[in-house]
């Protein structure tokens, strides 16, 4: 009898003990060990960029390096990094992307940042309107308009949501001036109409500036001007301005993301400030995966 009972208490305690070890395994950080090396192998260690002369993108190369990661930043463009986000949000798979906000892209799906403990990419962003030097004084009210220029998130995101949508950033820049008459008047009051004089201003391809430079595009046309709005790469976009051959961008993202560009032409092109501010760029993920933060993955 007393034996049987043993038998059975052995059983039983073999039996809770395993449970018990079982139980601890998912606590401890060996479980967190295999779900992080799982999503490795499902995204191939593969980060989604975007153009390879982004800020964002060399940003999270030096993260890649920083944090010691076994993943690559595969470079593409905007356009081909939101159609892999969509295609993965479809499917309800991981994925990691180099974004940032101002973006339709958060209206659009719920994302979330990744923690960058180590402030690889900076804190909250400005976008700062550039000219070129000697703007001032040729086109004193392109100049005045482009300092004056000044809007929030919001707004930028309105231009974005429905350039995404399919509309011609064009006619969605002419609708969003025509509705905001009150603010185009605060960069444009006081300030002289002009007749035909030439304007060319660079920018990137990047969701943010499409909207942004056609914007303010539409703004500097109706003053009178006769606006050529240059779309190059982030390299070739500061090399412009510092060399009098754009003569203003509206697409400078400070103090980190395009922090090395302003440094190498400091003194080459003439800061006119923020336009907007409270931006940030990072590593973004969708809300339904199960990671945090740069330092797990
Ligand atoms: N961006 C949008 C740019 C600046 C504007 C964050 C993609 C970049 O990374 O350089």
């Amino acid at each position: 009898m007393f034996k049987k009972n043993f038998a059975k208490f052995t059983f039983l305690a073999t039996f809770v003990f395993a449970i018990a070890v079982t139980g601890c395994s998912n606590n401890d950080g060996n479980d967190g060990e295999e779900a992080i090396d799982s999503l490795g192998d499902q995204l191939d260690y593969t980060i989604t960029g975007i153009d390879a002369g982004a800020g964002v993108v060399r940003s999270a190369e030096q993260a890649v390096e920083d944090y010691g990661l076994d993943y690559t930043v595969q470079s593409s463009s905007g356009a081909a990094m939101t159609q892999a986000l969509s295609d993965a949000i479809a499917n309800e798979e991981p994925i990691i992307v180099t974004g940032w906000n101002p973006h339709w892209m958060f209206a659009t799906y719920d994302l979330k940042y990744l923690d960058d403990p180590k402030g690889v990419f900076g804190e909250s962003e400005n976008i700062n309107s550039i000219a070129r030097l000697g703007l001032s004084e040729d086109m004193p009210e392109a100049y005045e308009i482009l300092d004056n220029f000044h809007w929030e998130g919001s707004d930028m995101e309105d231009v974005m949501i429905q350039i995404n949508n399919g509309e011609e950033p064009k006619a969605v820049s002419r609708q969003w001036v025509d509705e905001n008459q009150d603010k185009v008047a605060v960069w444009t009051d006081g300030v002289d109409l002009v007749e035909g004089v030439e304007i060319n201003i660079a920018y990137v391809a990047w969701d943010s500036e499409i909207a942004s430079t056609n914007v303010i595009g539409t703004v500097l046309s109706d003053m009178g001007y006769d606006v050529t709005l240059v779309q190059v790469e982030n390299g070739p976009m500061w090399v412009a301005v510092a060399s009098g051959q754009t003569d203003a961008i509206v697409a400078a993202w400070l103090p980190a993301t395009h922090g090395d560009q302003y440094e190498k032409y400091e003194g080459e092109f003439d800061d006119l400030g923020p336009n907007l501010e409270g931006a940030k760029v990072g590593l973004i993920v969708p809300a339904y995966m199960d990671i945090n933060s740069i330092e797990d993955l």
